[in-house]
């Protein structure tokens, strides 16, 4: 009976992994037509910095988004572009280039900085079926703009950093979910990027499309069937000490 009994929790484990391992391995995709990236920098939030102003990217690409502040000192403004990447084929889990992000590091006024802005993406991708386009997606860019003391060239590079969102902004195309991820500027991506006084500095921003595992109700049963089997051998065996 002892024996039984093992055979059936055995049984009822593996089929509880079985079915938990189907629910969280991502299947294998084909790859995704990126038709368009568009942005914005919404003007809600830019945190510091005097005499901001935004504009959003056009629709088709070609012009970028934009955010400026400070007071200019002759130079014009400093602030942040960013053009979308053109049309290109993109598969889950592999880096692409998503578009270029300029720094327009011009000297300002002192204290007129900007210390950070929020670039929101909206992608519109297709599986050669249906086509969507995602909700805004937003990355927070951070931007140091150091003193420059002494001048440059001598000193001193700003520094852009980005953070993910706090959640993942999930998407759902030809009934697959997924999110997208920065992943850093240039090759092989970084985490900041170093711009030098004094013009404008521009870098690829690399980004990646994952899969988020959805449980399908075939792959749920399976799970709840050996969870339900693990819960009767425990409540038999209970039984039997008594
Ligand atoms: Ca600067
Ligand atoms: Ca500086």
């Amino acid at each position: 009976m002892k024996f039984r009994l093992s055979v059936l929790a055995a049984g009822a484990t593996l089929v509880a992994f079985f079915g938990l391992f189907l629910w969280l391995a991502p299947s294998a995709q084909a790859q995704l037509t990126l038709d368009v990236v568009a942005c914005d920098w919404p003007a809600g939030s830019v945190v510091g910095g005097t005499d901001v102003s935004t504009s959003p990217g056009a629709t088709p690409p070609g012009t970028p988004c934009t955010v400026r502040w400070g007071t200019d000192i002759t130079n014009g403004q400093s602030g942040l572009d960013f053009l979308g990447s053109a049309p290109q084929l993109v598969t889950p889990g592999v880096a692409f280039g998503i578009g270029t992000l300029f720094h327009l590091n011009n000297e300002i006024a002192f204290g007129t900085h900007a210390t950070s802005a929020v670039l929101e993406l909206e992608l519109t991708l297709s599986d050669g079926v249906s086509s969507i386009m995602t909700p805004p997606i937003p990355f927070t860019f951070s931007i140091d703009e150091t003193l420059n003391n002494p001048p440059a060239p001598a000193c001193c590079d700003d520094i852009i950093t980005f953070s993910a969102p706090p959640g993942p902004v999930a998407f759902s195309l030809g009934g697959v979910t997924y999110a997208l991820e920065l992943l850093g500027f240039g090759t092989p991506p970084q985490g900041s990027f170093v711009s030098p006084e004094g013009g404008t500095n521009d870098i690829e921003l690399f980004a990646q499309i994952v899969l988020i595992p959805t449980p399908e109700p075939g792959t749920l049963l399976l799970f709840a069937t050996g969870l339900l089997g693990l819960a009767a051998h425990r409540r038999k065996r209970m039984l039997a000490v008594r």
